[in-house]
């Protein structure tokens, strides 16, 4: 197997995950801050030309995080990281497609339409302006509620760690190497942070590649 990976949460995310199951997979680097990604020959591994992609041993390419990450844990379901029972893998997976759809999602478009714009509007439709600090602004009063979601507990689900806590996870830390910052009344993800940044996996974010 192999992965192409990349700057940003979503490859990170899938190394950690790589890591936090104790695989060894080989790594290519692409270098998406030239649009490497968007050249024709990166469309044959991911038609939307995103990274991550996985690419397996008989040659299929696989992208999106979750089904990257639920194709490992498949062949290498120990440890368990989206839960051991069907109700445990719902809720895991419940918990990682909220914090994907409700909150990645706008801060990415958020992102791609407001500082990032240079950068992604020659490659890719993004939102104006306006639009952009409205994403932004949303995606901030999810963060809000996914920290009273927390409560004080030390996981998002299950009390244990799962994907839920690693796309949480990637997606804060991605905004620390944008300027962002959490939003104030989420002392609860900041604690969060702290013990996850003790993870062995969480090295990949000192890592420039
Ligand atoms: N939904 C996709 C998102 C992938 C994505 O947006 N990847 C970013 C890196 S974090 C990327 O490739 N950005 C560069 C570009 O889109 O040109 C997934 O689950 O993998």
């Amino acid at each position: 197997m192999k992965l192409y990976s990349s700057l940003g949460p979503n490859p990170r995310l899938v190394r950690m995950f790589i890591l936090e199951k104790g695989l060894d997979i080989e790594r290519v680097h692409i270098d998406i801050l030239t649009a490497e990604n968007r050249k024709p020959e990166f469309a044959d591994k991911n038609i939307l030309g995103t990274t991550p992609v996985l690419e397996l041993d008989n040659g299929q390419m696989l992208s999106e995080i979750t089904a990257i990450c639920e194709y490992l844990e498949e062949i290498h379901p120990e440890p368990a990281l989206i839960g051991t029972t069907p109700e445990d893998r719902a809720e895991v997976r419940m918990w990682t497609r909220r914090i994907d759809l409700e909150i990645a999602v706008p801060m990415t478009l958020g992102f791609r339409g407001g500082a990032g714009r240079p950068m992604f509007e020659p490659r890719m439709d993004v939102v104006g302006p306006e639009g952009a600090a409205e994403l932004s602004a949303m995606s901030d009063k999810r963060w809000i509620w996914l920290d009273q979601q927390l409560g004080d507990k030390k996981y998002i689900c299950q009390n244990k760690f799962t994907l839920a806590d690693l796309i949480a996870y990637c997606f804060i830390k991605f905004g620390g190497t944008v300027g962002w910052t959490l939003p104030k009344g989420t002392d609860n993800l900041a604690r969060f942070v702290q013990h996850m940044d003790e993870r062995d996996s969480a090295k990949v974010w000192l890592d420039s590649e």
